[in-house]
């Protein structure tokens, strides 16, 4: 029987005696729901290295035995890439040998216990490249884009933010306008400090004084620059378009409440990790006192960071970097967590995910009912030439694709142009294989940047 007749028959357009056979054992109807395809075995899983913006990527492809069945996922973790690679390589890759490829979930917990230490930024960027390449393997079989295997659309694109920023107000302004222009409705806006190092946005002018060699930031310089900036956007561009900011973790808990407090006024669509990690408690306080929505999570690796933080109410966006939690699985259940209590998506979206990494972020966002917003970082030529059939965005809305899986194929010849350390984006990358060199407080103090 070819692959239609079966295909019409799963549909159910064939004649019911056919299905009538209602003794078909499991094991037939297992085969009937395969459309008569044998469970694919994971025969081999590769990782797909490259840098075509200067980013590190690290994309995984597994491949089955079933001839022309592979999927792409993320496991980009930009500062450490390196380690990942060996992560897949070393440990993943002998143990998925042989699995079936389409028992995603029992495989990620198989993957996420077999380390037995767990929740690390490697271990769970390395899974989660399997992850979603497995989810892509589905929608391959289905025939069909993951949205689909997840329910199907709840919207018809996700909504998304642009990065607009400027040493000065004025120039954040100018940025700004050119995202309105687009079509965006939401658009952070970063403003550098003259002198110092910033998130965002660098700031112009002789590096300020301090007693030590490495790039400064002061938090309070920084606080009074931002809020200056709020004032100047809300009114060179008015009440309607959608602020958003990132603290990037870089001010004290306290500053971090009086921040929220005055930042009030500016109805922000959200400030970002106003806090680290490591303060979240200090959330409750916040919550308290002010009613400034609050975005946090591209750093959590573990549920113990996200669970309190949603369960307590005490965030309004939950801004996981999704490899960072291990790929679509897990987030798909922090979106659900997030929709019983009120707490919205907002995956990061930078431009150290790659574009499977996006395309598993959109799909998040159009099958959530409590999407809020989505981070959108543009794909380079080098990247295009990379990655094809990449998510499209029109007026400020990036839409998923129709094709099967994440419906992205990778040249890897292409990929092979652009090797780790080729082109580092930004200072001391190079010398520190993607990661980040120190930015200190005038008195030499370390901060977290
Ligand atoms: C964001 C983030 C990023 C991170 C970067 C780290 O909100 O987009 O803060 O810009 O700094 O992804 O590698
Ligand atoms: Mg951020």
């Amino acid at each position: 029987m070819n692959r239609r007749k079966l295909m019409q028959m799963a549909m159910g357009a064939l004649p019911a005696t056919m299905l009538s056979q209602r003794h078909l054992n499991a094991q037939a109807q297992a085969d009937r729901a395969m459309r008569g395809l044998s469970s694919p075995l994971i025969k081999d899983v590769q990782v797909i290295a490259t840098a075509p913006a200067g980013l590190r990527l690290v994309v995984v492809k597994v491949i089955t035995d079933q001839d022309g069945l592979y999927g792409y996922g993320c496991g980009t973790f930009t500062q450490r890439a390196d380690l990942v690679v060996p992560a897949v390589e070393k440990y993943l890759k002998p143990f998925l040998i042989g699995q079936k490829a389409d028992r995603i979930d029992d495989l990620w917990q198989a993957m996420y216990n077999s380390s037995y230490w767990r929740n690390g930024p490697i271990l769970n960027n390395a899974i989660s490249g399997v992850d979603q390449a497995l989810w892509d393997i589905k929608g391959r079989m289905a025939g069909m884009p993951v949205y689909q295997l997840l329910g199907g659309k709840v919207r018809e694109a996700a909504d998304c933010y642009g990065h607009a920023s400027g040493q000065d107000a004025a120039q954040v302004v100018e940025s700004a306008k050119k995202y309105i222009a687009q079509g965006y409705r939401h658009v952070r806006v970063q403003v550098g400090v003259p002198g110092m190092a910033g998130y965002g946005s660098g700031g112009a002018a002789a590096r300020v004084k301090s007693l030590h060699t490495k790039p400064v930031f002061e938090p309070a310089a920084y606080i009074r620059r931002a809020l200056n900036m709020f004032e100047v956007c809300r009114k060179e561009l008015g009440e309607e378009i959608e602020l958003l900011h990132d603290v990037h973790e870089r001010i004290t808990p306290t500053q971090a409440l009086q921040m929220c407090k005055d930042v009030e006024k500016f109805k922000l669509f959200f400030l970002e990790d106003p806090l680290s990690p490591e303060d979240i408690a200090w959330f409750r306080l916040i919550r308290q006192q002010c009613t400034t929505p609050l975005a946090m999570g591209e750093l959590f690796n573990s549920p113990h960071e996200w669970s309190p933080l949603i369960a307590e109410r005490l965030i309004d966006y939950i801004r996981v970097h999704v490899s960072q939690a291990g790929g679509l699985t897990p987030c798909r259940k922090i979106a659900i967590m997030g929709e019983h209590f009120g707490v919205r998506t907002a995956w990061h979206g930078p431009g150290d995910v790659s574009p499977i990494g996006h395309a598993a972020n959109i799909t998040l966002s159009i099958v959530s009912y409590n999407f809020g917003v989505q981070e959108y970082s543009p794909f380079n030529a080098n990247t295009r030439e990379i990655f094809t059939g990449l998510p499209e965005l029109k007026d400020g809305y990036a839409y998923a694709t129709e094709k099967p899986g994440w419906g992205i194929e990778v040249n890897e010849a292409a990929a092979k142009k652009f090797p780790f350390g080729g082109q580092d984006r930004g200072g001391e990358r190079s010398r520190l294989n993607g990661g980040w060199g120190e930015v200190r407080r005038a008195d030499g103090q370390i901060i977290k940047q």
